[in-house]
């Protein structure tokens, strides 16, 4: 018998419209809810300035989360969309608002570049939303070789980011 190997993922959490703060708890439930993934930690949630898409679009709540799956890049893929369209996540504008968006940050050491799915995700090293949380759940995480500390802190979008206290729905300065 075959054991399914247990890897590594970091996942990334986006919401901009409804109720954010809410729909960012649940989905982390309804994530580690199948029996191939298991929580190891989320991040702080961070409020913050859109970056692309339209530009009167509202600001958006982001955090991370690691988890260890015995789940394929593109089984995970399947489980991420699906607890999306549970959020009523609709597909219209690129890069517009949303309810719900999950993206596969890393995956193990998995590279994979296909036309679903691109790991590590191709814009990851150069977006505080993500970049920002992730260092602060794990300060020794790197991403190609490099400190994702380190990235946070060249990305553009920094200064747009504040901590968020779902406790009070406000945010740090
Ligand atoms: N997601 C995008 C595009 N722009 N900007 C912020 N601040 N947060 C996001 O999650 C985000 C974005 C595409 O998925
Ligand atoms: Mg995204
Ligand atoms: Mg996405």
């Amino acid at each position: 018998m075959t054991h399914a190997q247990h890897v590594s993922a970091v996942l990334a959490l986006g919401s901009n419209l409804g109720e954010r703060s809410d729909t960012l708890s649940v989905a982390v439930g309804d994530l580690i809810a199948h029996p191939d993934v298991r929580l190891i930690q989320v991040s702080e949630v961070v409020q913050t300035r859109p970056v692309g898409g339209p530009g009167d679009q509202p600001d958006f709540l982001n955090m991370v989360m690691e988890v260890e799956t015995t789940l394929a890049p593109l089984d995970l893929l399947a489980h991420c969309q699906d607890v999306e369209n549970r959020h009523h996540r609709v597909r219209e504008v690129r890069w517009g608002p949303r309810t719900l968006d999950i993206d596969i940050i890393t995956h193990d050491q998995t590279r994979l570049e296909t036309e679903k799915l691109t790991i590590p995700h191709p814009r990851a090293a150069e977006r505080a939303f993500v970049l920002q949380p992730w260092a602060w759940m794990d300060p020794d995480a790197t991403l190609d070789g490099v400190p994702v500390a380190e990235l946070a802190a060249r990305a553009a979008d920094l200064d747009g980011l504040r901590l968020y206290d779902p406790e009070t729905d406000e945010v740090g300065g």
